[in-house]
């Protein structure tokens, strides 16, 4: 799976994309992420990528020129074209499902914008998939980008290994029930208890209290996942 990431801030992604899970998975050759700065595709002597807005108001837009050219300089770079994703607020809201069907591609550029955001020119020309990773307002796409790629990541085969496998993620596939809660040593601390039936080695019992957690958790706080059309629900 490969990344093509274009931003003003390439350097926002370095810590990220050091984290051991990515590392490895970078590492391994699983997966490939290229940082760009737009910048670099600046038609201006002094690198500016960004003009006041027609019309008025506050801030500063992002030309069309240098993010049209980018994209289509870094499409260049593979035989195979990517998905054009644009991070922001006006995007379709993401979700598991979303993740899912952008996970299917085997190349993502994803387009970060800052400030007031690009030029409408931007979107009419490359006709994006425009996402919002939800309703809150973030000073740029840089983070929105990470967090697309996060949650990709883990679908691509291999990147979790065993341990870490994903099958029973809430809001996969087939699971749109909150995880139950998880402890681990030492049996008390401060007068809390580990529950009992955690420390008895019956399986089949401790299944059973998980699911049941997991069904109550969603239902005081996430009513609206069991709404969502379920088929085989207990
Ligand atoms: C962004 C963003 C996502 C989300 C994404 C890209 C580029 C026009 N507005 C721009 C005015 C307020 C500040 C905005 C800053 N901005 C925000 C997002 C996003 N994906 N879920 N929330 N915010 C840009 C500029």
């Amino acid at each position: 799976m490969r990344f093509d990431v274009l931003t003003l801030f390439p350097d926002l992604f370095a810590g990220y994309l050091g984290q051991s899970l990515l590392h490895k998975a970078i590492e391994r050759g699983l997966v490939d992420v290229a940082v760009h700065d737009i910048r670099r595709w600046s038609i201006d002597k002094h690198k500016k990528v960004d003009d006041r807005p027609y019309g008025g108001g506050p801030g500063m837009v992002l030309c069309v020129e240098p993010v049209v050219e980018s994209v289509e300089d870094i499409q260049q770079q593979c035989d195979k074209p990517g998905r054009v994703v644009l991070l922001t607020p006006q995007g379709r809201k993401l979700n598991q499902r979303v993740v899912e069907e952008i996970a299917k591609e085997e190349r993502l550029l994803l387009l970060c914008g800052r400030y007031e955001g690009f030029d409408q020119r931007v979107t009419d020309i490359l006709e994006p998939d425009e996402i919002s990773v939800g309703d809150f307002v973030l000073n740029g796409g840089e983070v929105a980008a990470m967090v697309l790629v996060d949650a990709v990541i883990r679908l691509v085969p291999e990147v979790l290994g065993d341990e870490n496998s994903c099958v029973d993620d809430s809001f996969s596939e087939g699971n749109r029930l909150l995880e139950f809660a998880q402890y681990t040593r030492p049996r008390e601390y401060r007068g809390h208890k580990v529950p009992e039936v955690l420390l008895g080695g019956n399986h089949e019992e401790i299944a059973r209290w998980r699911r049941e957690q997991s069904y109550l958790k969603t239902r005081q706080r996430r009513a609206d996942l069991l709404d969502e059309a379920s088929p085989d629900r207990e």
